[in-house]
């Protein structure tokens, strides 16, 4: 494995709050003050999620978010897009079931680079552990509208994933803060809020509202 790699799965371990910059919400004039406010606020992974945009977008907006990420210890993924993540030089690329297996994926990106993938079932959270996925998404826990067309897994999904997938597992669906008490009792260590954070408001509230939910999740790390 090469330094970079092991350097990105490390911080992939010590990873509890995941944000997205999704186009759903933001334009994308709004993509780098956002990006930067969620960096400041604590977040450790970010994701660029643009569907429905063209590949040369996609590589182009990955290309002017990347230099946000210098320095800092923040991972930055691409949805979707195994070559945008491949031409950008991001972290890693996050892929849905629908997107393959992932030792397809590896063979189109980077060698270091990361792989997440998207589980809705034990099934397919173990089954996305066998495939050498470095993380995988669980959920989505709650309706959301930045998902709509998926049925809710409800919060037994957590304790079931953890009892037989040891990567890293990222809650998503449907989390703010006001039930963020609700999804670490029901056992998750880790989160990805979308709309949460990107519906706080002004880029100072963004960072707030990040950094109160990373000082929450991130208690969590330290008590477990
Ligand atoms: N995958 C499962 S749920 C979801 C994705 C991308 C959306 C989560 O967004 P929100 O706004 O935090 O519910
Ligand atoms: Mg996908």
């Amino acid at each position: 494995m090469s330094d970079l790699l092991l350097q990105r799965r490390i911080r992939l371990q010590k990873a509890r709050l995941y944000g997205i910059l999704d186009l759903g919400y933001l334009s994308p004039d709004r993509l780098v003050p956002v990006g930067e406010a969620m960096i400041r606020g604590g977040v450790d992974l970010i994701q660029l999620r643009a569907k429905g945009r063209s590949h040369e977008e996609i590589t182009a907006w990955a290309r002017l978010l990347r230099p946000i990420f210098q320095g800092t210890d923040t991972l930055f993924i691409v949805n979707d897009d195994p070559e945008a993540a491949r031409d950008a030089e991001v972290d890693g690329v996050h892929i849905g079931q629908d997107d393959g297996l992932v030792p397809e994926i590896r063979a189109r990106i980077l060698p270091d680079q990361i792989v997440g993938k998207s589980s809705h079932s034990v099934e397919q959270a173990v089954a996305a552990a066998g495939e050498g996925a470095d993380y995988i998404g669980v959920g989505p826990l709650f309706a959301t509208p930045t998902k709509p067309d998926y049925v809710p897994v409800g919060l037994g999904l957590i304790g079931e994933v953890a009892a037989r997938v040891a990567i890293p597992r990222f809650c998503i669906g449907g989390i703010k803060r006001e039930n963020l008490d609700e999804v670490l009792a029901a056992g998750a260590d880790r989160v990805v809020v979308v709309s949460g954070i990107l519906q706080a408001g002004a880029d100072a509230d963004i960072e707030a509202y990040c950094r109160d939910l990373k000082s929450r999740v991130g208690m969590k790390g330290l008590l477990a």
